[in-house]
């Protein structure tokens, strides 16, 4: 069904003798650690995932402003408002940080949107599930932001400069975020019975997504074995949802909240828990348009781009402006 993304891992990975030797050298300076730069040759098939991971990172935080925001209006204080508009803006910077890093790679702003609003680029399956209560506000700081910082970390390490300085900074803010999270939730359990009532079914509804948001399994992950050999990707997507869950799990127990799993168990040997299978068919539907928001966060998307239209053109007249008279003056 999904033939496109059943592919096995580690198919097409050249090894070093396969290689050509601009393609070997390429190859043996990543595998020192050092940097890749825009200027510098790179094999196009790198480029091109990069600039399909990081424009969808990009659109990712973009996109993710939208649930939030549907929140900062009815958030139940002052103090809570301006903690949520804060870590909104905060996404909206980082959506531009990641756009000014694809663009080094030589595909303009303006590509990117045009593949975002056509629907080739994707965006995470997470933001097209609804935020229906201000329980939701919490458990995504929570758990959204503290799967995006698991997958995040190691992409500090990633192999091309600009994207791996982006994301030190853009992990800074993010551990700030699920804090804000967690802390939302630690409120509402310690509240009314309504209120404890309220975060569980916040997990309830908020767990599986956040295990989708680490990808396919490592068997039908298409980019993943060459993303590592690259040195773009560091962990395998399995690797990271264990890692997350291992995590996770004992601050839900703080929280005194259930896990919604009912085959969790704790494994002593492995010195990590078992879990449940992820609903692979909600992934793909998910990722194939049909997830509860998915038109809902296009139209929102579609709009803001032709609401803009007005500005963009301004801005260009301006600079057109601007150059004829420093022109006219040199
Ligand atoms: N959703 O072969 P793989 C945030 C696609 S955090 C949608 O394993 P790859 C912060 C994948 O693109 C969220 N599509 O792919 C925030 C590929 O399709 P393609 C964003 C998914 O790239 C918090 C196909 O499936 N974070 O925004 C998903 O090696 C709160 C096959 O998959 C990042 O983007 C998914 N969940 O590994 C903001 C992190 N998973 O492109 C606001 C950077 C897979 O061939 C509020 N990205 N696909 O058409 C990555 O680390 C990787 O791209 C993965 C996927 C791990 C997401």
């Amino acid at each position: 069904m999904y033939a496109q993304m059943v592919k096995s891992t580690g198919e097409g990975v050249k090894s070093l003798e396969e290689m050509e030797p601009q393609e070997r050298a390429f190859q043996e300076r990543i595998n020192a650690d050092v940097k890749i730069e825009p200027k510098e040759w790179m094999p196009e098939g790198y480029r091109k995932t990069l600039i399909r991971q990081i424009s969808q990172h990009a659109h990712s935080e973009i996109v993710g402003q939208l649930p939030e925001g549907n929140w900062i209006t009815r958030a139940p204080t002052l103090e809570r408002k301006m903690i949520l508009l804060a870590k909104v803006q905060d996404e909206a910077g980082h959506g531009l940080y990641l756009y000014c890093a694809a663009e080094t790679l030589g595909v303009s702003r303006d590509e990117m949107t045009e593949q975002l609003l056509s629907g080739k680029a994707k965006y995470s399956s997470i933001f097209n599930y609804p935020t229906l209560t201000w329980a939701d506000i919490g458990a995504i700081g929570w758990l959204v932001d503290g799967a995006a910082i698991m997958n995040q970390v190691p992409l500090q390490r990633c192999s091309f400069g600009p994207y791996s300085r982006a994301m030190i900074r853009i992990c800074k803010e993010e551990s700030f975020h699920q804090r804000q999270g967690y802390d939302i939730m630690m409120k509402l359990v310690k509240g009314t019975p309504e209120q404890k009532e309220m975060a569980q079914d916040a997990l309830n509804r908020w767990w599986w997504p956040s295990l989708m948001m680490f990808g396919p399994s490592d068997t039908d992950s298409v980019h993943s074995a060459q993303s590592m050999a690259w040195g773009i990707k560091q962990n395998s997507n399995d690797e990271l949802r264990q890692k997350f869950v291992d995590q996770t799990v004992p601050q839900a127990e703080y929280l005194g909240l259930n896990v919604p799993d009912p085959d969790l168990k704790w494994n002593d040997e492995r010195k990590s828990y078992d879990f449940g299978e992820v609903d692979w068919n909600e992934f793909y539907e998910v990722l194939k348009g049909n997830g509860p928001c998915n038109a809902e966060r296009m139209a929102a998307r579609r709009k803001a781009w032709d609401d803009g239209a007005w500005f963009r053109e301004g801005l260009m007249a301006h600079a057109r402006k601007k150059e004829t008279r420093k022109m006219a003056a040199e």
